[in-house]
């Protein structure tokens, strides 16, 4: 049995990150594709030459020939450009969707057989571009979003309540942005609601609501900080959990976007709902009960998808 292979479609920040942790984990052969010529290459042949120091046997090479993500078995896409401070996700749809275009048309040619992650922003959008683009199966082709935002939420529940990120489950649905749902209902350490937590007085409900908030604007926070760019290490870490449990079948359910046909009264539309990822891709779309506020903010989530969705048909017929 070979090895796997990842196709890493934009070898940027994100990119460089993905292929960095991919080799550290010995998840099979990378292939760095960048539409910049020496750079893809440079970042292999720096990561082929860490091998040796890590002790990690991964084929690394550096490209700007689509041919070369032939056979690809997961393919991740960062492909496009990031956020500068003052910018929404949504400032990024135009220059994006040109990107998506010349990715899916190149992963229809060389990898149909991929399970592919999108990355780039606005998610949401992106991935039902992508998708059409591609024309892949909807099951093999999601978006990486809710991974990373349950995860800056969990970072902050753990932080305020003084307890191991490892205990701390958080569960953020919708989409992408500002409207995202983190769900405290559903929220837990070992298992213990957050609503509870707050009844046993281990924090109140005005400092999870500002927890909830910072959730919210989590990236912007960092767009900020950085000053230039947008975060990498956590979006990255975030892709390659998906990935493992395609790759390894482990069936993980993950807050993902993903392709609805009617759950949560939704359809045609990739937008983030827990999911199982196994060996199918997208195995199962879990449909969770919201209450009333979490179900208005998620359709306002939705709705704010949709919006985006028609801008793309507008600017790229062949999606209408
Ligand atoms: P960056 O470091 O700029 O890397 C993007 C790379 O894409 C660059 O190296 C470009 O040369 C390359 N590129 C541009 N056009 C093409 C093309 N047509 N084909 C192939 N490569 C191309 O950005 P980054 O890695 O920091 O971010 C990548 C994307 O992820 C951006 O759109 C971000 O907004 C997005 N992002 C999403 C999240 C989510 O949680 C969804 C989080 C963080 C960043």
């Amino acid at each position: 049995m070979g090895r796997k292979k990842i196709a890493l479609v934009g070898a940027g920040m994100i990119g460089g990150t993905l292929a960095h942790l991919a080799a550290m984990k010995e998840m099979g052969d990378i292939v760095l594709f960048d539409i910049a010529e020496g750079m893809p290459k440079g970042k292999a042949l720096d990561l082929a030459q860490a091998g040796p120091v890590e002790g990690y046997d991964a084929g690394l090479k550096g490209t700007s020939d689509y041919a070369d993500i032939a056979g690809a078995d997961v393919v991740i896409v960062t492909a496009g450009v990031p956020r500068k401070p003052g910018m929404s996700r949504d400032d990024l749809l135009g220059i994006n969707l040109k990107v998506m275009k010349a990715v899916g048309e190149g992963i229809k040619a060389n990898a149909p057989d991929a399970f592919v992650i999108c990355i780039t922003n606005p998610l949401d959008a992106m991935v039902w571009a992508l998708r059409e683009f591609s024309g892949l199966p909807h099951n093999k082709v999601v978006g990486m979003a809710g991974v990373l935002d349950s995860a800056r939420f969990r970072h902050f529940l753990a932080e305020e309540f003084n307890v191991s990120v490892e205990d701390v489950t958080a569960f953020v649905l919708g989409g992408h942005g500002d409207t995202m749902v983190p769900v405290i209902e559903y929220s837990t350490v070992a298992g213990i609601p957050v609503p509870d937590l707050i009844k046993m007085g281990w924090s109140t409900q005005e400092r999870i609501d500002a927890i909830v908030a910072r959730t919210r604007s989590g990236g912007g926070e960092i767009v900020q900080l950085l000053g230039n760019g947008s975060a990498y290490y956590a979006p990255a870490t975030s892709a390659i959990a998906m990935a493992e449990s395609y790759l390894k079948d482990k069936k993980r359910l993950l807050p993902c976007a993903a392709h609805l046909t009617g759950q949560y009264g939704v359809d045609d539309l990739y937008v983030g709902v827990p999911v199982v990822i196994g060996a199918n891709g997208v195995e199962r779309v879990v449909e969770i009960a919201l209450n009333e506020g979490a179900k208005a903010n998620f359709d306002k989530s939705v709705h704010a998808v949709q919006e985006l969705l028609v801008a793309c048909k507008g600017l790229e017929p062949s999606l209408a």
